[in-house]
């Protein structure tokens, strides 16, 4: 049986479980609870010695241990519905997309709450080793989220979806994402009313109820 090694409130799991379940991908869970520092411990390190859930086992014993190969190997395992494009531009808008919501988005709400929170003292950044948190890290953070999200509400004006006509992988990234600046509450749906008609639309999915 495919095992997924989860942590339901974490965002990072949460994209991974919603491809599995749009692929209706069998599989069986396991929760790596990372307030109780489970992701460190000698057991779960044999399975990733990166120390960061998702993970996912196949039958084989292959791991795969991050969202980018997570999605890979869901779209050529169960191709349909298909999430990463279908026409060769297709592929590249959502590739983009991801990379672009990545790098923009889910990294300055994250630099805002590993730098902040109490509980992440020294644990700044994931992984196995401990990092001191950069107060002006979090600043910066705060600093580029508005900036993401105008760029991103010009695009998603007219749009019903990221990066192609239908629901795709950027689609995934982006609305965990966005989800993931309540965290450091930020509304992203205030003023922004392209955003908040395609958050409505991606809450009507069983998937993101996950
Ligand atoms: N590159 C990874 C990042 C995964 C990641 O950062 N996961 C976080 C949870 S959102 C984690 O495991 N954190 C463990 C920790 O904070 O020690 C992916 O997207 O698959």
């Amino acid at each position: 049986m495919i095992t997924f090694y989860d942590c339901t409130p974490a965002p990072s799991p949460r994209r991974a479980r919603i491809v599995l379940a749009e692929k209706g991908i069998a599989h069986q869970v396991k929760i790596v609870d990372l307030s109780k520092g489970e992701q460190l411990t000698p057991e779960f390190r044999a399975i990733n010695p990166a120390c960061t859930v998702p993970v996912l086992v196949l039958d084989d014993g292959a791991v795969l241990a991050d969202n980018a190969g997570i999605a890979a190997w869901a779209e050529g395992f169960q191709p349909e519905p298909p999430l990463l494009g279908q026409t060769p531009l297709e592929k590249a808008a959502v590739a983009s997309w991801n990379s672009r919501i990545e790098s923009e988005c889910f990294m300055a709400i994250a630099e805002v709450l590993r730098n902040t929170a109490r509980g992440m003292k020294d644990r700044a950044l994931p992984g196995p080793h401990n990092y001191a948190q950069i107060p002006e890290l979090a600043e910066r953070g705060r600093a580029r989220l508005p900036h993401f999200l105008e760029r991103f509400e010009e695009h998603m004006t007219g749009r019903d979806w990221v990066a192609t006509s239908s629901f795709t992988l950027a689609d995934i990234t982006a609305g965990v994402a966005l989800d993931f600046a309540g965290w450091v509450k930020v509304d992203v749906d205030a003023g922004r009313p392209g955003i908040a008609a395609w958050r409505a639309r991606l809450a009507e999915r069983p998937s993101f109820q996950l």
